[in-house]
C-alpha cells in the first residue's frame, strides 16, 4: 500500500491557492498576523511566480475604479456589475471589492508592474473600467510581494490541496499531497482563505485532436474551490451561472481590447453586424436589455443567434477597426506607416501578453491583422466568479455596507467568511461578486485575510481532528495508486482495464455528460428539465465509479483529484439550473422549457451538501437593492 510520510504543519491561517486572490491575502494576513504575533501558511499545488490564472500575464487590468481622481462613483461600479449579471448581484460584496481594488492598483505599479501611461501622465484606460499593461510579468511581480511578505519558509509550493479538515462546525485545515515528492501533509489551522481559483474542463472544449487541452481559462484551475467549501458544509451561491466567454476562435485570445480600446466590430459571414441587426432581440430581456454596455451575455445571444441561423462564422473586423484608427493619418504617409506599425504591435502584444498560443495561432495561418479579419466564437462553459460568470461561495459581507433589510441575509461577523466558521473565500472562490478580476481578486483576497485574521483573535482555540479521521482521509486520497499498481497488469494496456478508470478517461466521460445534456457548445448553450435529470442520472453512475479512479504515478494522482473536484463543481451546476425555472442569462444557457426571464426568480439560487447526510439542500435567498 502507497505509505508517504505525514508531514504536520500547524499554522494558525492557512491560505490554499497562490493565484492573485491569495497573493493579495498573503500580504494582507503577513501585515495583521506579525502585529499579533500569528503564522500564515499558504500552500500552492504549482510555483507561486507563475501559477493560477495570470500564469503567462495579462495585457489589462480590468478592474480600476478611479475613485479618488473622481472618474467614477461605487455606485457606477456597482450599477454596472448589477445591470450584467442580470439583476443578480451582492451589491455589498461588489462595493466592498470595488473600494479598495484602487489599492491594489497602486500596489502593483509600486512593485514594478509597467500600466500604460498617456503623454498627460494619466493611465491609459482600455475601456471604462480597464487600464492597459505590459504585463508579461504581472504573476511574477505580484508573486514575489507575497512571498516576501511572507517569508519563503511559509509557502508549500507543489502541494495539492485535496479536502478540508473539520472540527465540529468550524474549519481545521487542509490535507494534501506533494506533485513531487511521496508526501502527504497535514495542514492544522484556526482559519483557512480559500483562493484556488475557478473550474475548466468540466464542459467539453471546442478544442480537440492536436489542440486538445487548449483552453481560455487555465485547465489547471479545476474546481478545487468549490469541492472545498462544498465538503466543508458551506452555503454556495449562483452555481448556475457559468461564463461563456467570446474568443478568438481555436486558440482563446480576449476580445476586450479589441471591442473596447481598438473599437473594432464583429460581422457575420454576409458582413451584418448582430449588434445591430439583433437588435430587437434585446427588448425581450428588459431592463438590462436597453442597459449600455449591452450584458455580456446578451452579446453572446445575439452572436448566438447568428450562428444557430447559418450565419457563421463571425469575424472580429481587425483589418476595419485598425483601419479606422489609422484614418486620419491618411495624407502624411510617414505619420501613416508610423501609426500603422504602432497599431500592429499593440495588437500583437494584446496576445502576447496573456494568450501567446493566439498569436502563434496567427502565426501559423498567416494572419496579419491589419489585413486579414480573425474568426471569433462562443467558448465553452467555465466556472469563474472573478470575471463575467459568478459561482462561488455564499459569503459574509462587510457591516458598514448594510442596512436594515440586509443585515439579517448578508452578515454574519466577518467580511468574505462562508456560512462555516473559519472558512473565508476570494477571487474565483466566492460567488455573486462578478466583475472583479485580477485586481479585485487581489483586494478582495486582502479583505478577507484581514477578517480572518480578526477571526482567529476572536476564537484563538487549537483545531482539533481525529487522528483515525487524518488516517481515513489518507488511506482514501493515495487509493488510486494502489489500485494501478494492483490492477495494472491485469490488460495488456494499462488504458484499458476493467478494474479501474484513468483520469483522462474519466474527464472525458464527464465532458460529455456536461456538453450533451447541461447545455455546452455541442447543445448549442440549450438545456431543459428531461436533459438534466438524464444528465444527473449519468452523474450519478460517475460518482460511482470515481471510487474505481486508478493513478500510475503522483502526477496521475493530482489529476485524479482534479476530476473528483471538477465532478462535484459539475454537480451543484446541474443541480442549481434545474432548480432555476427560468432562463435568465441567454448567452450564457438556455433553459427551452422556461424560455423567458421571471419576476419572481430574482432570486439568488444557493446550494449546500450536507456534509452529514450526503443531501443536497436547495436555497432561494433574496437579492437586495443597497445602491441607487
Ligand atoms: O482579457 C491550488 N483575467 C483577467 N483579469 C484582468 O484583470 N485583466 C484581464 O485582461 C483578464 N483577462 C484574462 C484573465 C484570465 C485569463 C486566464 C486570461 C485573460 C487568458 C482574469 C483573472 O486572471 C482572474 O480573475 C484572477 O486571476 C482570479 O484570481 P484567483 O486567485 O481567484 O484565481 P487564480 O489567479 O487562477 O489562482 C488560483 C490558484 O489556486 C491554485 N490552486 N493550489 C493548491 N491546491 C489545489 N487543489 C489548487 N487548485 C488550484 C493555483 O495554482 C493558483 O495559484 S481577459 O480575458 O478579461
Ligand atoms: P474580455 O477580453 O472579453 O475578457 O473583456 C475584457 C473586459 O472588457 C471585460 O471587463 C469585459 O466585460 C469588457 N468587454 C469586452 N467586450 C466588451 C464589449 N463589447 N462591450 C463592453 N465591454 C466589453
Amino acid at each position: 500500500m502507497a505509505n508517504f510520510e505525514t508531514i504536520t504543519v500547524k499554522t494558525d491561517l492557512l491560505i490554499v491557492g497562490g493565484g492573485m486572490a491569495a497573493c493579495g491575502a498573503a500580504v494582507e494576513a503577513a501585515y495583521w498576523a506579525k502585529k499579533n504575533n500569528l503564522k500564515v501558511t499558504l500552500v500552492d499545488k504549482a510555483a507561486m511566480d507563475r501559477s493560477g490564472a495570470v500564469a503567462m500575464g495579462l495585457s489589462a487590468i480590468n478592474q480600476y475604479v478611479g475613485l479618488k481622481d473622481g472618474d467614477n462613483t461605487l455606485t457606477d461600479y456597482v450599477q454596472y456589475v448589477r445591470n450584467d449579471l442580470m439583476g443578480v448581484t451582492r451589491e455589498d460584496v461588489v462595493a466592498n471589492i470595488a473600494r479598495h481594488v484602487d489599492g491594489s492598483v497602486h500596489l502593483f505599479e509600486k512593485w514594478g508592474l509597467p500600466i500604460w501611461i498617456d503623454a498627460d501622465g494619466k493611465y491609459v484606460h482600455e475601456g471604462r473600467w480597464q487600464l492597459m499593461i505590459n504585463g508579461e510579468s504581472y504573476k511574477v511581480i505580484v508573486a514575489e510581494a507575497a512571498k516576501n511578505a511572507m517569508g519563503i519558509d511559509n509557502i508549500y509550493e507543489r502541494v495539492f490541496i485535496t479536502a478540508p479538515l473539520m472540527d465540529g462546525d468550524r474549519v481545521a485545515g487542509a490535507v494534501g499531497f506533494s506533485v513531487r515528492e511521496e508526501k502527504f501533509y497535514v495542514f492544522l489551522a484556526k482559519a483557512v482563505m480559500v483562493a484556488m481559483g475557478g473550474a475548466v474542463h468540466v464542459f467539453k472544449p471546442r478544442s480537440a485532436g492536436e489542440g486538445l487541452g487548449r483552453a481560455w481559462y487555465p485547465p489547471w484551475n479545476s474546481g478545487s474551490s468549490a469541492y472545498f467549501t462544498l465538503k466543508a458544509g458551506a452555503e454556495m451561491t449562483c452555481q448556475e451561472v457559468r461564463f461563456i466567454p467570446v474568443r478568438f476562435k481555436d486558440a482563446y485570445g480576449p476580445v476586450g481590447a479589441w471591442f473596447l480600446l481598438f473599437k473594432s466590430r464583429a460581422t457575420n459571414g454576409i458582413g451584418e453586424n448582430y449588434m445591430q441587426t439583433r437588435a430587437d432581440e434585446l427588448q425581450k430581456w428588459v431592463p438590462y436589455g436597453k442597459v449600455k454596455p449591452v450584458p455580456a451575455n446578451l452579446r453572446n445571444w445575439l452572436m448566438m443567434l447568428d450562428v444557430m441561423e447559418g450565419k457563421g462564422p463571425i469575424f472580429m473586423r481587425t483589418e476595419e477597426a485598425i483601419g479606422n484608427l489609422a484614418e486620419q493619418y491618411k495624407d502624411d504617409p510617414k505619420a501613416y506607416k508610423k501609426k500603422m506599425k504602432e497599431l500592429e504591435s499593440e495588437a500583437w502584444e494584446d496576445f502576447l501578453d496573456m494568450t501567446i498560443s493566439q498569436a502563434l495561432l496567427w502565426a501559423a495561418t498567416n494572419v496579419a491583422p491589419e489585413e486579414k479579419s480573425s474568426e471569433i466564437a462562443a467558448a465553452e462553459p467555465y466556472f469563474i466568479g472573478s470575471h463575467s460568470g459568478a459561482s462561488g461561495a455564499w459569503v459574509s459581507g462587510p457591516e458598514d455596507l448594510q442596512n436594515d433589510k440586509t443585515k439579517a441575509d448578508y452578515f454574519w461577523g466577518y467580511p468574505n467568511m462562508t456560512t462555516v466558521n473559519g472558512l473565508f473565500a476570494a477571487g474565483d472562490a466566492s460567488g455573486a461578486s462578478s466583475h472583479k478580476f485580477s485586481s479585485g481578486s487581489h483586494a478582495e483576497g486582502r479583505i478577507g485575510a484581514k477578517a480572518a485574521i480578526k477571526f482567529i483573535l476572536d476564537n484563538n482555540t487549537e483545531p482539533n481532528v481525529d487522528q483515525a479521521v487524518i488516517d481515513g482521509i489518507k488511506k482514501e486520497i493515495l487509493a488510486p495508486l494502489d489500485r494501478f499498481a494492483e490492477f495494472s497488469k491485469n490488460s495488456t494496456d494499462p488504458d484499458i482495464n476493467p478494474e479501474y478508470i484513468r483520469p483522462k478517461m474519466f474527464m472525458f466521460r464527464l465532458q460529455k455528460i456536461m456538453d450533451e445534456y447541461a447545455g455546452g457548445v455541442t447543445a448549442q448553450f440549450m438545456t431543459s428539465k428531461a436533459m438534466l435529470e438524464k444528465g444527473m442520472s449519468l452523474l450519478d453512475f460517475l460518482k460511482e465509479d470515481s471510487e474505481k479512479l486508478a493513478a500510475e504515478d503522483l502526477h496521475e494522482l493530482m489529476r485524479a483529484w482534479e476530476n473528483v473536484h471538477r465532478m462535484w463543481q459539475a454537480e451543484a451546476h446541474v443541480r442549481t439550473i434545474l432548480f432555476r425555472e427560468e432562463t435568465r442569462w441567454p448567452g450564457y444557457y438556455y433553459r427551452s422549457d422556461f424560455p423567458s426571464m421571471k419576476n419572481d426568480w430574482k432570486v439568488f439560487a444557493n446550494c449546500k451538501w450536507n456534509v452529514a447526510t450526503g443531501d443536497w439542500e436547495m436555497i432561494k435567498r433574496p437579492i437586495h437593492q443597497i445602491f441607487a
